[in-house]
């Protein structure tokens, strides 16, 4: 490893390393829906689990925010080319979630408020990954980036992080949500470009 130039330095300055290949930086935060914006009162709200013996766990609002909150900063990136980074969100880790399910499959669909669905490996959901985020930027979340509560999985395309988060189905197979039945890449790596199939 060699000491960049100062000239180096200041093209470097122009391309984050933190930011994928074919990715933009943005300072704002734009809105991407493909419905109309649901809103739910955090007292309706619930977090559901349901396994393949049809046994479906349940979290309320207080119930989940019970399982302990953290904070988190991390970078976001949009299929569209936009990326944030360093990020602050604050949300429940899902390995608090999947604590006390027990299912023999790996794949998880989610599914919001709304009808949106998205597909990922239990994997990715795991090891301090992904959150259950009800906060960002040091507020509760816009009811149009998703709240009351979104699914935060910031090492995949953010399509994958789904808003109005209602629940999870376990899955035996890698089986496609709403926009990778529409063409999205079945699993949607950012580093690796994955956009589309
Ligand atoms: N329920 C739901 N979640 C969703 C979407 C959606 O249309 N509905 N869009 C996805 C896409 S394509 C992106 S890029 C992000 C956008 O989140 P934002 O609007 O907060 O930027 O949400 C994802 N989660
Ligand atoms: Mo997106």
């Amino acid at each position: 490893m060699s000491f960049a130039t100062r000239g180096f330095s200041g093209r470097r300055r122009e391309r984050d390393d933190r930011l994928p290949p074919g990715q933009t930086l943005v300072q704002d935060w734009p809105v991407l829906s493909a419905g109309p914006t649901p809103q739910i009162d955090t007292g309706d709200w619930a977090l559901t689990v349901r396994d393949e013996t049809g046994t479906e766990h349940r979290w309320s609002w207080d119930e989940l925010l019970a399982l302990g909150v953290e904070d988190v900063t991390v970078d976001i990136h949009c299929v569209t080319h936009w990326s944030r980074l360093g990020m602050e969100w604050r949300g429940v880790s899902l390995d608090k979630v999947f604590e006390d399910v027990e299912s023999e499959h790996e794949f998880v669909m989610a599914h919001s408020y709304g009808g949106y669905t998205t597909n990922v490996p239990l994997e990715d959901l795991l090891d301090g990954k992904a959150w259950v985020a009800v906060e960002a930027d040091g507020a509760p979340l816009d009811p149009e980036h998703g709240g009351p509560a979104r699914l935060l999985v910031p090492h995949l395309y953010f399509w994958k992080s789904a808003k109005w988060l209602r629940g999870f189905t376990m899955m035996p197979d890698n089986e496609p949500g709403f926009w990778e039945q529409y063409g999205y890449h079945i699993y949607g790596d950012p580093w690796k470009e994955e956009r589309y199939w």
